[in-house]
């Protein structure tokens, strides 16, 4: 199958600057990272200029010159970038650092950026940066909405030139880590840790590490049972422990630069401490201890609830449960652990608020993780560009007690005894020859990763980059393409559910609309919507989960005055008369906002359609036929949404506008 190099396609840019700089590179160096850098360099030459780049044997007097420094202030993977009478400095610690430099001075050229007297410093604010993959074995995705998986084929794991493209795109992204295979690891995947896979891991490990990556994989918690043969899985079992400390041993003689395992356990029906009366951190422990030796990690989710909920019982809060398993745990865990605890406290909806265990861990390792794969969110047929959404959560403010108190500083470890390490997300490729099935779903691909090394990058900035590299270069290109990734999260949000509820989709796809989907089932997402009015009651007076935050966010949220309208209906449960601070009625804000989400992607689609001959036909109507289906969906949303409302209230439309 053919594939196209997304933001990496190097297009020409002739005339723009003195192609001197381009002729010659220098460097001492060698290995493998910097072979990697100068092939970059010879391809980007080549597409940008149509002509070639030389390695030359002494300093030029024009061209690129790359040097390993020792400068305290760039750190592991940092850069510095400087232009000089035709002479181009790249200067950093390690190779690694180098070959970031090679991507930025290459995105700067692809932008048209200033190149003379060009002098920038660049160090990644976030120490991991992270990608998890949710493929299978089978070759099939979990979630995967761009076909099917290129790291696995016919229950193998495939080392080809896209492996080595993937790695391309993400080392030119800042990405340094990711996990191939889907936290819910079963059939043969479990097997990983084996003779079986371990040809084949070796290739992939030795390619990534050569664009400095490290490759995590996803762990069966019970593989000391099923490969093993035990009879459980207990962490605090001498046979058990014995036994990952041989796996490990072997995994590690043969791997020695893999980084580590992701842990999904005692979720969703994965095995986990939990069944042996243990703790997640007696789980974690045991294995981190089992690494420990050769440097390893464990990252180790905390997507733990109970998913088999009594819809009736509203006692038990599904959003409660990272906080209440993980808080008290805070200090339990070993130094090689690190917690990846999802943004928010359901599961990557279009707006929730901020998981309460920001900003309360002071003594555990965690990171972020986010979704860039759509799933509540279009699934990549409906645009949705997430930075906007990622930017406002990283700029909360915990108030955890210290001056730097923001999400981003806690992941950039500011503050929270330095605990925050980073940031990762669920991936949205998959073998479609664009890699993200729809173009325009790669935006978030590129400004997830962007976004992971400088926090401080803008939504405009990181979108005007990715189309600068993207698309063909007109004003008119980039000002549609900018205005229609800016307005889609707000746009989504609006068709979909209201004023934070979340969920109601179609059950398992997630797709398209289903209000009572999810309300009388075990799953524990519900909206408690009837006659009076909607909401879940989550102030000391219901589940008590506002009071999770600090102050004053928890008694923000707990006060139905103060509590944000985008999040009314997430924390209070009210009449469909409630004014909202707005001053729109709930109801007619429900009517209002979903016929405007119909009307703004009409307007997208007029957009789109404005620049069907300044762009390449085959990417033209790709997206193009995406727009028409997310018109489609947008409309069942409004119409079911809508209905479903004004049957149950029997309020009208102020406006008197359609409805079913
Ligand atoms: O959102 C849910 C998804 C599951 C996923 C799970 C998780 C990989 O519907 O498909 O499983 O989250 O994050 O573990």
């Amino acid at each position: 199958m053919s594939w196209e190099q997304a933001w990496l396609k190097y297009q020409a840019v002739k005339g723009y600057l003195d192609e001197a700089y381009f002729k010659e590179v220098y460097t001492l160096e060698e290995g493998k990272i910097i072979e990697n850098a100068l092939a970059e360099l010879r391809l980007a030459t080549n597409k940008m200029f149509g002509a070639a780049i030389e390695r030359v044997n002494h300093l030029p007097t024009k061209g690129i010159h790359l040097s390993l420094v020792s400068k305290e202030c760039l750190a592991k993977e940092g850069f510095q970038l400087e232009e000089k009478n035709g002479l181009i400095a790249i200067m950093a610690n390690t190779q690694i650092g180098l070959l970031y430099g090679v991507y930025e001075l290459l995105r700067r050229v692809a932008c048209k950026n200033k190149m003379a007297l060009l002098s920038l410093t660049r160090v990644p604010d976030k120490e991991l940066r992270m990608l998890n993959h949710w493929d299978n074995i089978d070759g099939s995705i979990e979630r995967g909405y761009s076909g099917d998986s290129f790291f696995f084929e016919n229950k193998q794991i495939v080392v080809n030139e896209r492996t080595r493209d993937y790695a391309r795109l993400l080392a030119s992204v800042g990405i340094n880590a990711t996990v191939i295979n889907n936290v819910n690891v079963k059939q043969e995947a479990t097997e990983f840790i084996t003779n079986t896979y371990f040809e084949s891991l070796k290739k992939l490990v030795e390619l990534f590490d050569s664009y400095g990556i490290k490759l995590f994989l996803s762990l069966n918690y019970a593989a000391c049972m099923e490969l093993g043969g035990l009879k459980s899985a207990d962490p605090l079992d001498e046979t058990v422990i014995a036994w990952w400390h041989e796996r490990m041993k072997l995994v590690y003689q043969e791997l020695p630069t893999l980084g580590g395992f992701l842990v999904k356990a005692d979720s969703e029906g994965r095995p986990g401490p939990f069944t042996y009366g243990r703790n997640q951190a007696d789980g974690a422990n045991m294995l981190a201890k089992a690494i420990a030796p050769y440097n390893g990690i464990i990252i180790w989710r905390c997507f733990v609830y109970n998913c088999q909920q009594d819809w009736r019982d509203r006692t038990i809060d599904r959003a409660r449960a990272a906080y209440d398993y993980f808080y008290e745990l805070d200090g339990a865990f070993l130094d090689n652990v690190i917690l990846q605890i999802k943004n928010g406290p359901l599961d990557f909806q279009v707006r929730e608020p901020f998981m309460p265990l920001f900003g309360k861990l002071k003594k555990t390792n965690h990171i972020m993780e986010v979704q860039i794969a759509q799933e509540y969110t279009g699934q990549q047929i409906d645009l949705c560009y997430l930075i906007p959404w990622f930017k406002e959560l990283l700029d909360s403010r915990t108030y955890c007690g210290e001056e730097n108190d923001t999400i981003k500083d806690l992941l950039k470890g500011k503050c929270c005894n330095h605990f925050g390490r980073g940031i990762a997300a669920v991936a949205n490729t998959g073998n479609s020859e664009n890699w993200t099935g729809n173009d325009l779903a790669a935006a978030n691909f590129y400004g997830f990763g962007r976004l992971a090394w400088d926090s401080e990058l803008t939504s405009e900035e990181i979108a005007k980059e990715w189309i600068c590299q993207t698309f063909p270069d007109e004003e008119e290109v980039l000002d549609t393409v900018s205005r229609l990734l800016l307005m889609s999260w707000n746009t989504y949000e609006k068709y979909t559910a209201p004023l934070g509820i979340g969920f109601m989709v179609t059950p398992h796809y997630h797709y398209g609309p289903n209000i009572d989907g999810y309300e009388y089932s075990r799953w524990g997402t519900y909206h408690r919507a009837d006659h009076f009015g909607i909401g879940v009651d989550r102030t000391k007076k219901g589940t008590g989960y506002a009071s999770l935050y600090y102050p004053p966010l928890s008694q923000m949220y707990e006060n139905v005055d103060t509590c944000p309208d985008e999040l009314l209906l997430f924390f209070h449960h009210v009449s469909y008369n409630h004014i909202l601070q707005n001053k729109n009625t709930v109801i007619q804000h429900i009517y209002d906002t979903h016929f405007e989400g119909v009307k703004d992607v009409e307007r997208m689609i007029q957009m789109w359609k404005g620049l069907e001959h300044k762009l390449p036909s085959k990417e033209f109507h790709r997206v193009e036929a995406c727009f028409h289906k997310q018109l489609d969906n947008a409309k069942e949303w409004c119409d079911q949404i809508n209905s479903y409302f004004y049957r149950k209230s029997a309020i009208n439309d102020k406006r008197g506008r359609k409805i079913y």
